[in-house]
């Protein structure tokens, strides 16, 4: 690797967790660092005294100096910062494309609309099983920059990717990717559906045919431009059995086929996770591990301990006969769709937050016979509201804060009822991350008296 650090000025772009680290990593190598974030209040006290700050705007005599810049994932490419940059002829590269530049092991990435943090710890869990030093970063919340260091010629890094990290690859290769759904999201940063997609197919981008890509072949997105691409394509699916792949029989039995072999997993009923969408997310995890050389014990032992991850349809507790489910990681309508769908009682659903252009149709039609309340928050409600509205649903009441929701749930919902925070929405109106809201959620939930 050419040395991207010494005696090189490098622009951060991003004072959050991927800004911080991503300029930690460059600092341990000898880079000189300046900092940008739009917000003066930023706090990044571990590295304050080793960069060089600058928020809201950046004068040209210290762009001048910049040879490479670092854009962190939340950041538009077309925010000023990085169209000054674009003018002034600086390479803009992404943070998992810094992190790659310093893997030394082998890569497993996972991306898709729905599903990718819990296939992501999912396979960090299996590969663990199987031995090794297993690295699990990206989206699903630790840095790919914190962690890469401990990578090594033996190490598997498994990187949760969303399309924002996507979208500024570029030499960056797993040897076996996966794509497990797309449906809309993320519009307002993306624009277009297309955009959407096409920053998701960059998983596979400088995969060659040695490379594997793991698709779902129920998506039909994906099954129709399955051929355009390079690597490998290895289906999973739900409602068909496969020539080769995984795959359930007589929707209970889970499946794995290559060279005309076929090898039983495990059957449903060992899983702690629930729903449909989440044997998908264990199929993409086996066939993902199967192809990094894992064996099928390891694969089934880790498969049938693992339990679901935190803000995903997560069992909180239950208080005077009433049953909490924290989603906050329903961010997204067809997640959301999930979270509903999931709940077998009558349901106080808390829901709405940060505006992502979403049209919520499909979400709200999915209410009657489960929603008993609907209580709105945040950004959204009045939006959500007014699709209620034209779809005839009229249980609903919006709230001003997420205690506020919760107190009305705790209040009115009976014996036998369930209260689900799934929001269909980002927090980023009310809350710092899905992560926040859920914790708070939680919280809420756990002080009730
Ligand atoms: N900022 C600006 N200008 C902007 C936007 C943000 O200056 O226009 C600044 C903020 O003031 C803040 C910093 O950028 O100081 C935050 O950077 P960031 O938004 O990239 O967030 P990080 O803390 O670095 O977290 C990111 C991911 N966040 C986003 O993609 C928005 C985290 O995914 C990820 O876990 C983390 O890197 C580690 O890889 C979160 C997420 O919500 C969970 N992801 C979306 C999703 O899953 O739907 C894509």
């Amino acid at each position: 690797m050419e040395n991207i650090c010494e005696g090189k000025k490098w622009l951060v772009i991003g004072a959050g967790k991927s800004g911080i680290n991503a300029a930690k990593l460059l600092l341990n190598c000898g880079a000189d660092v300046v900092m940008y974030d739009d917000n003066k209040e930023a706090s990044f006290d571990e590295i304050k005294d080793n960069v060089k700050f600058f928020a809201g705007d950046i004068k040209d005599d210290i762009l001048n100096e910049i040879s490479e810049a670092v854009i962190s994932p939340g950041i538009p490419p077309e925010s000023r910062v990085v169209c000054r940059c674009m003018e002034k002829g600086i390479k803009i590269i992404g943070e998992i494309e810094l992190a790659y530049m310093f893997e030394k092991g082998d890569v497993a990435a996972i991306t898709g609309t729905n599903g990718k943090t819990t296939t992501t710890a999912l396979t960090g869990e299996i590969m663990k099983y199987a031995g090794g030093k297993v690295i699990v970063a990206g989206n699903i919340g630790e840095p790919y920059t914190e962690l890469v260091p401990d990578s090594d010629g033996s190490s598997h890094s498994v990187i949760e990717v969303s399309s924002f990290q996507l979208e500024t690859i570029e030499n960056f290769r797993p040897h076996v990717s996966a794509i497990l759904n797309i449906t809309p999201d993320h519009l307002n940063r993306h624009h277009t559906m297309e955009n959407y997609i096409c920053a998701k197919f960059n998983i596979a981008k400088n995969q060659n045919d040695s490379d594997y890509i793991v698709l779902n072949y129920d998506d039909e997105i994906l099954r129709e431009r399955a051929d355009s691409f390079t690597p490998k394509t290895v289906f999973f699916s739900s409602s068909h059995v496969l020539d080769e792949g995984a795959y359930m029989r007589s929707g209970k039995d889970i499946y794995v086929k290559f060279d005309g072999v076929e090898t039983k997993i495990c059957s449903i009923d060992e899983l702690s996770l629930l729903g449909v969408h989440n044997y998908e997310n264990v199929m993409a995890a086996i066939l993902i591990t199967w192809l990094m050389g894992v064996s099928k014990e390891d694969i089934r032992k880790a498969v049938i301990s693992f339990k679901s991850v935190e803000h995903r349809i997560e069992y909180v507790c239950e208080k005077s006969g009433v049953v909490y489910y924290n989603d906050s990681k329903g961010t997204n309508t067809d997640a959301a769709i999930k979270g509903i769908c999931s709940m077998t009682k009558p349901t106080y659903l808390i829901g709405g937050g940060y505006d992502k252009n979403a049209d919520f149709s499909d979400w709200v039609d999915c209410f009657p016979g489960r929603v008993k309340k609907l209580v709105l928050i945040g950004a959204t409600k009045d939006k959500i509201a007014k699709t209620c509205d034209d779809k005839g649903f009229t249980d609903y009441i919006k709230a001003d804060s997420l205690e506020e929701a919760v107190k009305y749930c705790s209040d009115n919902a009976g014996e036998g009822d369930a209260v689900l925070l799934s929001p269909a929405c980002a927090s980023w109106d009310m809350f710092k991350s899905y992560e926040e809201r859920g914790k708070i959620f939680k919280e809420l939930v756990l002080n009730l008296q």
